[in-house]
């Protein structure tokens, strides 16, 4: 063959080179043929790719190719989810602009992704940090607040002290922040915070229907929801024993059955009650104050040592005036969920258990597990929250908890106190509102002007984009643009008067809450969609991305949705109709003897008999080789993209990252089987030069008949192509991979087989049928390997570029192999075939053979004196 190498590194610049002229991936919103949009989670710009990027975009890329083949208008846009914290660390640290350093991220990653041959249209790529982006950011905030669906308030939030930022909730990790590692605090701030818990049921319901979701997403995402079904109990309290004659306090319970188990009620520090004893009780506001210092975050709640402080005051049970319980005060109730207060049964709740184990209340069990004995049943360190049946629980005993409750709940619905029921059923939900006010500088203003005479001013939609100044300072802690010595300070849109900037910026999951409708219409400069651009590329059809934001992103923007929605923006509920979440790369990682860790890049590994060594390049000492890891650069065990694109090309790379495992588990990276990649690279590219030598001689027309060799190859290559274009929908690429392989093999073994019968000169037949399987091939492979796939297309000498042409058609026919054509002989003359399914049975073979119309014309009506089948090999008929 002329040119027995691929040359990938001189190849692949080559072919992006002619995608971008001929601007093939560039997509038109009046394109007549279906839709298709697939969309992966758009990077922040850190300022490098890494392996979980090439992983990712690669699998989105693969769908776009193959749905583009199969007819589809496909929207596969790429961009930047530029504002964050990052930027502004890197300016404190390096002295420079945070925009610069975002935009300079962007161009270098920029050229990564280019240089991966995606089939990206870059002509709607959009940053969020842009202004005009932004711009129609603040406008919905605008239009939000317009709705209803924004609300400023007072609120605690987690008080980040060396970012000097508020934190959401989950960007709290064990009390500490999730970028500074400080321990948060709290404090009483006015936020701004979005409405998300008024969609709490619908987003919760909604769930049930995204059955294109993985299922621990779906589950993720209920859980943090978080709907119960209680009942609101008012206690009634003795009044000689409350500060200031209170006369009662109400819990939130979803176990009411098991009331008769209750030891205490506990009322957060917040808690109104609680502040008012303090008024009293110096220990009790020390122990508050304490309290204070946990984050809000239900995490940090829930693994601090319960503790609790005894205010003194009585409760009374609602089924027995003569029945007292101590109320205390206790760092695990929380104030913003239920009423603030519980009562404890510590027998059935692990917390109330260590509470009472501390505090010597003791407990009664009121469900006893079905084979348990009720008299011997006890709880001494560990809570029962299984099923079973009531004890000790009076005109409850007996009875199942379902039932139990419902009694409870109708009994208290109908006592009153005061002139009240005592009770009454609620529905809760774990999901608080969105807090959105972050004291940073780089990210999208909030449109707001504050006037002493008009209170909170929405800016004029006239006047957006409030845009971020760019002559900023970072040279002290807190929010950069509270310091600037102009920026805030405007005049009221309404009266006039000197007023001021809100300072706040917007929490950044607020920026890729939509990006994905942007890219429907991101030319639009005077709103944040068309909507019929929208309407019709939404929803997207195919999201990728990685679980870490099954939570928090996916429900933001599910919300986003629906708030765009009530809006007018938009016109569906849900953005993803279908959304899969990747494994993560992961490597082993190398530690020297001093503790630190060496990158894959500066050692050697030595394979000596069954077992492993690696050895620093460098100096030649011998390295651990430990855990495989998650890459990340602490462990020093990342690979960079470039390196590898360097090295072997990005198809290799793109290969690799597909073929090892399933795409929803995690891959090592490995650069044995790297190389494993890049050597099928090779492979694909001299079979297609083979395949282009046998079958120069191809009739121009498909002939009508296939000799058994033709029809061999033909049928491994329908088969591979049915098994690959079902295995792509289904997103199985790694099975994929292996067929691709698999029929790799059977084509090589198959051209070997003719070279070796007719050097050069296969039958016209099985020239025609190596050239289809060839063009098969390309096109099975071209999603997975572009760049390869171009340049095989070109040796084979097909037109155009691989990249534009329609998927092969499967010819059914062919998918039937596991049948067996025997030869079916009259008197001794073969006269014509039988195909029968490979393992029938003998009276199927004969009555299939009865009904052909040569044997019926033989018979000529009569029966056959004799009917010989010997199995697998031939049939005798004999007249
Ligand atoms: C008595 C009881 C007995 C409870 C028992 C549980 C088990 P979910 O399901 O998450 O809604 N609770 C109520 N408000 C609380 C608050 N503000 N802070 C901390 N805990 C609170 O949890 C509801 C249960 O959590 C309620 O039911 C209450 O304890 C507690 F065997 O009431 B339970
Ligand atoms: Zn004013």
């Amino acid at each position: 063959m002329s040119r027995d190498r691929y040359n990938a590194r001189e190849a692949e610049p080559r072919w992006q080179r002619q995608w971008d002229d001929h601007a093939i991936f560039t997509t038109r919103n009046d394109d007549p043929r279906p839709k298709y949009y697939v969309l992966e989670m758009f990077p922040y710009p850190s300022g490098r790719i890494h392996m979980g990027h090439v992983r990712n975009y690669t699998m989105g890329d693969v769908v776009a190719r193959y749905k583009r083949a199969r007819g589809f208008n496909v929207l596969h846009p790429m961009g930047w989810d530029a504002f964050g914290m990052p930027a502004e660390n890197a300016a404190m640290a390096n002295k420079v602009h945070p925009k610069a350093w975002t935009y300079d991220n962007i161009a270098t990653m920029k050229a990564q992704l280019r240089s991966m041959g995606l089939s990206l249209d870059w002509s709607r790529e959009v940053a969020t940090c842009d202004p005009s982006y932004y711009k129609h950011q603040q406008r919905m905030f605008l239009d939000f607040l317009a709705a209803g669906l924004v609300e400023r308030k007072q609120s605690k939030v987690n008080w980040d002290p060396v970012d000097q930022t508020v934190l959401a909730n989950e960007q709290v990790i064990e009390g500490r922040g999730w970028r500074s590692g400080a321990l948060v605090e709290q404090r009483e701030l006015t936020q701004w915070f979005f409405k998300i818990s008024s969609y709490s049921e619908e987003l919760l319901t909604a769930l049930d229907h995204l059955d294109r979701w993985p299922e621990k997403v779906r589950i993720m995402q209920r859980n943090w929801i978080g709907r119960s079904e209680g009942l609101l109990i008012r206690f009634a309290l003795d009044g000689a024993t409350t500060p200031s004659g209170e006369s009662e306090v109400e819990v939130f319970t979803t176990r009411p059955d098991t009331l008769f188990g209750a030891k205490f009620v506990a009322l957060s520090p917040d808690h109104p009650l609680a502040q008012a004893a303090a008024k009293t009780n110096p220990a009790l506001a020390a122990f508050i104050e304490e309290c204070r210092h946990l984050g809000t975050a239900q995490e940090a709640i829930d693994t601090a040592e319960k503790r609790g402080f005894d205010t003194g005051i009585k409760a009374v049970h609602p089924f027995d005036p003569n029945w007292q319980l101590p109320v205390y005060v206790a760092n695990f109730v929380l104030m913003d969920y239920g009423t603030g207060a519980i009562f404890g049964c510590p027998a059935h709740d692990q917390r109330d258990l260590d509470f009472v184990n501390k505090y010597g209340l003791g407990n009664t069990p009121v469900v006893c597990p079905e084979d348990q004995d009720p008299k011997s049943f006890v709880i001494t360190d560990t809570a029962y929250d299984g099923d079973g049946r009531m004890i000790n629980s009076r005109f409850l005993d007996n009875m199942t908890i379902a039932d139990a409750k419902e009694e409870v709940a109708k009994r208290l619905e109908s006592t009153s106190l005061g002139n009240r029921p005592v009770a009454q059923r609620q529905v809760n939900y774990r999901l608080r509102d969105w807090g959105i006010s972050r004291q940073r500088y780089w990210g999208c203003p909030i449109p707001i002007i504050h006037c002493e005479a008009c209170g909170t001013v929405p800016v004029p939609i006239a006047d957006l984009p409030v845009q971020l100044p760019d002559d900023i300072e970072f040279d002290r802690p807190g929010n950069p643009l509270d310091w600037h010595p102009t920026w805030r300070n405007v005049p009221c849109p309404t009266c006039g008067k000197p007023a001021r900037r809100e300072t706040d910026t917007m929490d950044t999951f607020v920026d890729s809450s939509w990006y994905y409708v942007r890219f429907t219409d991101p030319a639009n400069t005077t709103a944040p969609t068309t909507r019929s651009a929208a309407d019709a590329w939404l929803p997207v059809d195919q999201y990728i991305g990685g679980v870490e934001h099954a939570i928090l992103h996916l429900l933001y923007s599910r919300f986003f949705t629906r708030a765009m929605k009530a809006t007018g923006h938009v016109g569906l509920d849900e953005p993803f109709a279908g959304l899969f979440t990747q494994g993560m790369v992961v490597h082993e990682t190398y530690r020297k003897p001093d503790g630190t860790y060496a990158a894959p890049a500066e050692i050697r590994i030595d394979v000596e008999g069954d077992g492993r060594r690696a050895v620093l390049l460098a100096d030649g000492e011998p390295v651990e080789i430990g855990p495989i890891e998650k890459m990340s650069k602490s462990k020093r065990n990342t690979v960079d993209p470039d390196d590898i694109i360097a090295t072997y090309g990005a198809d290799t790379a793109r290969w690799f990252m597909l073929s090892d495992s399933p795409p929803d588990r995690d891959v090592i990276w490995s650069e044995e089987r790297v190389q494993g990649a890049a050597r099928f690279v090779q492979r694909l590219w001299r079979i297609t030069a083979d395949v282009a030598a046998l079958s120069t001689g191809r009739p121009a027309t498909r002939p009508t008949n296939f000799g058994p060799d033709a029809l061999a190859v033909r049928k491994a290559a329908h088969g591979a192509l049915d098994k690959v274009s079902s295995g792509i929908e289904k997103l199985h690429f790694n099975v994929c991979l292996a067929q691709i392989r698999e029929f790799t093999n059977s084509l090589t073994e198959a051209l070997a087989r003719a070279e070796a019968a007719r050097p050069g000169t296969p039958s016209p037949d099985l020239a025609w049928a190596f050239h289809e399987a060839g063009v098969i091939l390309i096109s099975l492979f071209h999603p997975m390997m572009p760049h390869l796939a171009e340049e095989c297309w070109a040796e084979l000498g097909q037109d155009g570029l691989v990249s534009e042409v329609a998927w092969p058609q499967v010819e059914p026919e062919l998918l039937v192999e596991d049948t067996i054509t025997l030869p079916v002989q009259v008197n001794g003359r073969k006269r014509t075939d039988v195909t029968v399914s490979r393992n029938a049975a003998t009276a199927e073979i004969e009555a299939a053979v009865l009904a052909l119309d040569e044997v019926k014309r033989a018979l000529n009506g009569g029966a056959p004196r004799k009917l010989i089948v010997v199995p697998q090999r031939i049939v005798n008929v004999v007249v």
